[in-house]
C-alpha cells in the first residue's frame, strides 16, 4: 500500500483520547495509575469503552491483559498484535505506554475509515502492570505471566504497601478472562524515554532490541538507638550503611561501563523518626545491561558492594531477586519493515537499543516482534514534565499504522521471510 496515499491517523482525535485518559489519576501536575490500582481499573473500563465504539472484539486472558481484535478475511489466522500499558508510574507523564495503546486504536479506526480488508485479524492489547513498582513485581509481569516467563506463584508472593498481593488484586480486578490469543507478530510504539533522539534530531527511532534487567531488594539491619546519648563510635546505622551502598553503587556503574545503569530508586528508613538511629534500612536497586555476560557481572558485584557497605557499620544484608528480565534483539525483517516505512512516510530514523524494559522484550519470545520510538523532550520521562508534541505522536502511529497493516495484508515478501 503506498504510505503517502494510504490511510493516516486521525491526530487530533488520537490527542484528545491522550489527554482524556491523562486526566485518570490526575495528581497535581502528573498522574498516577499504579498497576490494578482503582485508577488503573477506571483507565481499563474507559480502554474497553473505546475498543467497543470501534467495533472490536474485546477479550480478557488470564493475566487481564486486555485485547481489542478487528477480524481479518482469515479468520483462522493468527492476529497481528499492536501493544503497550496503561498503568503507570508514580507522578507519570501523559505518554508512557499509553500513547502505545491508544495510537494502536487511532491505527484501528484509520483502517476502519478507509475500509481497508485484511488478510490477518489485527488486533490491540494493553498489558497487566508493565512498570512494576505498586508490588515490586519487577514489571512486564502481564506479558511474562502471559509467555510463561514468571509464574503465578512467584507474583502471588508479591503484596503493595498494604499487604495486599498481586494475584488478589488480579482476581478482584474485574478484568480476568479465559482468553488466549497468540500474536502472529507484535509492534510496540513508545516514547523513547532517553535522549537521543531528541538531541540528534531525528523523528523515528528503528529499535534493533531492548536492554536486559535485574530488580534487588537490599535490607540492611543495625541497631536502633538513642541519637543523643548513643554515641557515634558504637553506632550500627542502617541508614548510613545504605547511604554509603548508594554511593559505590552509583561508582560502580561507572566503573562496568559500556551503558551500565544502575539506580537505587527507592529508600525506605526505620523506625524513620528524627531522634532515632536507623535500626533498618530497605533499598531497591535496578540494574541494567545490553550483554548478559557484563549484567550478570554486574549483578555480583553489585552484591559485593552491597555486603561491603553492611560491613563498614557492622549491619547485616540481606538481598533479594525481586525480577530478572532477559534482553531482547528484534528480527533485522521486523527491524527493516519499521525502518521502510519510516522513510516511505518521510521522516529521518536512526537504528537504536531502548534502554527502558518493554513489554516487546517478552513478546518477542513468542512471535517477531518490533518497535518504533517517537523523541521524548528533554529526554524526559517517568515524571510529569514527559513530554512528546502532537506532531511527533502522529508521525509514530503512522508508521505503527502502515506497519500493522504490511503484516496483516502479509504480503509474500515478508511471508518469505516467515513473517
Ligand atoms: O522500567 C522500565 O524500563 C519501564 O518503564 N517499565
Ligand atoms: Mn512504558
Ligand atoms: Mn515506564
Amino acid at each position: 500500500m503506498n504510505v503517502t496515499t494510504g490511510p493516516k491517523v486521525d491526530r487530533e482525535r488520537l490527542w484528545n483520547m491522550l489527554s482524556e485518559m491523562g486526566d485518570i489519576g490526575k495528581n497535581g501536575a502528573g498522574r498516577t495509575r499504579l498497576a490494578l490500582s482503582a485508577e488503573d481499573l477506571e483507565a481499563r473500563r474507559l480502554l474497553v469503552r473505546w475498543m467497543k465504539e470501534l467495533g472490536l472484539d474485546v477479550r480478557m486472558d488470564a493475566c487481564a491483559n486486555i485485547w481489542g481484535v478487528r477480524n481479518g478475511r482469515d479468520a483462522t489466522e493468527r492476529p497481528v498484535v499492536m501493544g503497550s500499558h496503561i498503568d503507570t508510574v508514580r507522578d507519570a507523564g501523559m505518554f508512557d505506554g499509553v500513547m502505545g495503546v491508544l495510537s494502536g486504536l487511532a491505527a484501528i479506526r484509520a483502517m476502519n475509515e478507509a475500509n481497508v480488508e485484511t488478510r490477518r485479524p489485527v488486533a490491540v492489547v494493553s498489558f497487566t502492570d508493565e512498570e512494576g513498582g505498586h508490588f515490586l513485581s519487577g514489571g512486564l509481569a502481564g506479558s511474562r505471566l502471559m509467555a510463561g516467563a514468571v509464574d503465578l506463584e512467584t507474583l502471588r508472593s508479591k503484596r503493595n504497601a498494604q499487604g495486599k498481593s498481586w494475584v488478589d488484586a488480579l482476581n478482584e480486578s474485574g478484568f480476568l478472562g479465559k482468553d488466549r490469543l497468540e500474536p502472529h507478530a507484535y509492534l510496540e510504539y513508545h516514547i523513547e524515554q532517553g535522549p537521543v533522539l531528541v538531541d540528534e534530531g531525528i523523528q523515528i527511532g528503528v529499535v534493533q532490541g531492548v536492554v536486559g534487567l535485574s530488580w534487588l531488594r537490599v535490607a540492611f539491619r543495625g541497631e536502633a538507638n538513642h541519637a543523643g546519648a548513643f554515641p557515634m563510635n558504637r553506632r550500627h546505622d542502617a541508614g548510613l550503611a545504605a547511604a554509603r551502598a548508594i554511593v559505590e553503587l552509583n561508582r560502580l556503574a561507572f566503573e562496568l561501563g559500556e551503558g551500565t545503569v544502575i539506580t537505587p530508586g527507592q529508600l525506605a528508613q526505620h523506625p524513620n523518626f528524627p531522634n532515632i538511629v536507623p535500626g533498618e534500612a530497605v533499598l531497591t536497586v535496578d540494574i541494567r545491561q545490553f550483554d548478559p555476560d557484563l549484567l550478570e557481572r554486574g549483578i555480583a558485584r553489585l552484591k559485593d558492594v552491597v555486603r561491603e557497605a553492611g560491613e563498614c557499620e557492622g549491619v547485616a544484608t540481606e538481598i533479594e531477586t525481586l525480577s530478572r528480565t532477559q534482553h531482547a534483539a528484534f528480527p533485522k525483517e521486523m527491524v527493516s519493515l519499521v525502518e521502510g516505512k519510516a522513510k516511505d512516510l518521510g521522516y529521518s530514523t536512526r537504528r537504536m537499543p531502548s534502554g527502558a524494559g518493554h513489554d516487546a522484550q517478552i513478546v518477542s519470545t513468542l512471535c517477531p516482534a518490533a518497535m518504533i520510538f517517537v523523541p521524548s523532550k528533554d529526554g524526559r520521562s517517568h515524571c510529569p514534565e514527559e513530554y512528546t508534541s502532537p506532531e511527533d505522536v502522529g508521525n509514530g502511529a503512522d508508521v505503527l499504522l502502515h506497519c500493522a497493516l504490511d503484516l496483516a495484508r502479509a504480503p509474500k515478501a515478508l511471508r518469505e521471510n516467515g513473517i
